[in-house]
């Protein structure tokens, strides 16, 4: 199963989502993040996705579990995805050719333009606490059931 990462800059009681423009999730807001390269940690393409796609560098990643992704009807996309949150960050967010960086309240998180697994466990990671579930899809993209990893 490929490795992905989801980076969540928290400051100020605000978090930094960016919307995807193109490819897998177009259109939903998310962490930055993205796939772990061949001889890469995972910390590392955290790093690596957050400057790529929203110009920030992270100076404090903590590494807050795991979310795994599981698409019956395709297995292609099935995902282990590593969570992380940094409350320090330099530079400012940039909208690039993949994401658009905004702000949001931690209470105004548009959760009905997210991923449908967001809710579940998003929330008690920006509240300080450690996910580690797996959420199941069907070939629309729409959320079966999840289970305890
Ligand atoms: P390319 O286009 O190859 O550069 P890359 O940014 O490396 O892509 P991509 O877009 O395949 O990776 O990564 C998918 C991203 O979507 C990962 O950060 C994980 C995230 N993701 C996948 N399923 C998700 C889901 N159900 N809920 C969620 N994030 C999900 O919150």
């Amino acid at each position: 199963m490929k490795l992905t990462t989801l980076c969540y800059p928290l400051i100020d009681g605000k978090v930094l989502l960016a919307m995807k423009k193109r490819g897998f999730g177009v259109g939903k807001w998310n962490g930055p993040g993205g796939k772990v390269e061949p001889g890469e940690s995972i910390e590392d393409a955290c790093h690596r996705e957050t400057l790529e796609e929203v110009g920030i560098k992270c100076i404090n990643l903590e590494h807050r579990g795991v979310v795994e992704f599981v698409f019956e009807t395709n297995p292609d996309w099935d995902t282990e995805c590593h969570i992380f949150v940094t409350t320090l960050i330099q530079g400012e967010a940039l909208e690039s050719e993949e994401m658009l960086p905004a702000w949001y309240q931690i209470d105004k998180i548009p959760y009905d333009q997210m991923w449908e697994d967001d809710p579940i466990w998003l929330p008690g990671v920006l509240a300080g606490g450690k996910v580690n579930l797996r959420f199941y899809f069907n070939s629309d993209g729409k959320m079966l059931h999840h289970e305890d990893r």
